[in-house]
């Protein structure tokens, strides 16, 4: 069962892992360099193991295919995963005048005061982003992040490279190429950036009629970030197999940096004594779009019954 892969990172992280300070002032317990290999022809690797919301890993996706870059397009799909970044800079802004949210993420999880008035701001903050059209361009953008890389990344002549366009045509025409690379790491942009890429390059590879693809995944937050993660890039996977003609083959996943939180460990132990269930399967309902015709409604997950999910701090 390829969920094991996972299972496995998080018990070895846990027992050979050295303790690290970190960016967000947590601390986390990390090693450094691992491979995962999931072979997509034994099911779809949603962890079983607690419930993992397909809803906002298929949203988040389909918003980086469209070359989206603005929280808008996720708020509206019901989508919060991005908020805190988008957030940051609204209240370290000269416009904000609420209520001081300086390291909102460790202050909430101490002050429950704090706490109360963290939501208000950030439910304010929601509001005019959803609403308020100019707001939202000023201040619902992450910089150039994912979408903008993948699908506009600006060369120094000022000419637009479309990454993910480009990878798919050179795997129709030229399936054996060893250069079918999409690479979200600029280091113009990184100073710029609210979170500078964490899944920095994929690779994808065709033999016998199965495309696979290899992320290298410079820092992966192990409780909360990668089962996302694996679940997008096993489902971009899917998409551009289906739009090449070609079936989905393994989704390899190399790490840098893999951590566990400190205040992830307890939720870790959790998850680790449940048993992995059989895996779902994606569903592609318009296999004719292109990948960048596709809405929302065109992919569903089905034969979902994982175990509870389980809550756990975002280190900001
Ligand atoms: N992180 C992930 N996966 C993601 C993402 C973030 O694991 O897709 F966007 C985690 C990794 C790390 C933190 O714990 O977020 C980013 O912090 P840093 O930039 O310091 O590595």
């Amino acid at each position: 069962m390829s969920e094991q892969a996972y299972l496995d990172l998080c018990r070895h992280v846990l027992h050979n892992g050295k303790d690290k300070e970190d960016r967000t002032g947590t601390g986390t317990r990390s090693i450094f360099g691992h491979q995962m290999r999931f072979d997509l022809e034994e099911g779809f690797p949603l962890i079983t193991t607690k419930r993992v919301p397909f809803r906002l890993i298929w949203s988040e996706l389909l918003w980086f295919i469209k070359g989206d870059t603005n929280i808008r397009f996720l708020l509206e799909h019901n989508n919060n995963i991005w908020n805190e970044w988008a957030f940051e800079t609204w209240v370290e802004s000269e416009e904000y005048d609420g209520p001081d949210m300086k390291d909102f993420g460790l202050r909430r999880l101490s002050d429950e005061a704090f706490a109360e008035d963290y939501k208000i701001q950030m439910d304010n903050f929601k509001r005019n982003i959803l609403e308020d059209q100019e707001f939202a361009e000023k201040y619902g953008d992450l910089g150039n992040v994912y979408g903008k890389q993948w699908r506009e990344w600006m060369t120094a002549r000022g000419e637009t490279i479309d990454q993910l366009k480009d990878v798919i045509e050179a795997i129709k025409h030229n399936p054996d190429s060893r250069r079918h690379i999409v690479t979200a790491w600029n280091p113009e942009d990184v100073p710029g950036m609210a979170l500078p890429p964490c899944h920095t390059m994929f690779q994808f590879y065709v033999q016998d009629g199965k495309l696979s693809c290899q992320l290298y995944q410079r820092s992966g937050d192990i409780f909360l970030g990668v089962p996302f993660n694996i679940a997008s890039y096993a489902l971009l996977t899917h998409l551009v197999a289906n739009e090449c003609g070609l079936e989905p083959g393994e989704f390899i996943h190399t790490f840098g940096d893999a951590h566990i939180y400190h205040n992830h460990f307890s939720q870790v132990e959790e998850q680790l004594a449940r048993l992995p269930k059989r895996l779902p399967q994606v569903s592609l309902r318009a296999p004719h779009k292109t990948i960048f015709e596709l809405s929302y409604e065109d992919v569903t997950i089905e034969d979902y019954d994982p175990h509870p999910g389980i809550k756990a701090p975002v280190a900001v």
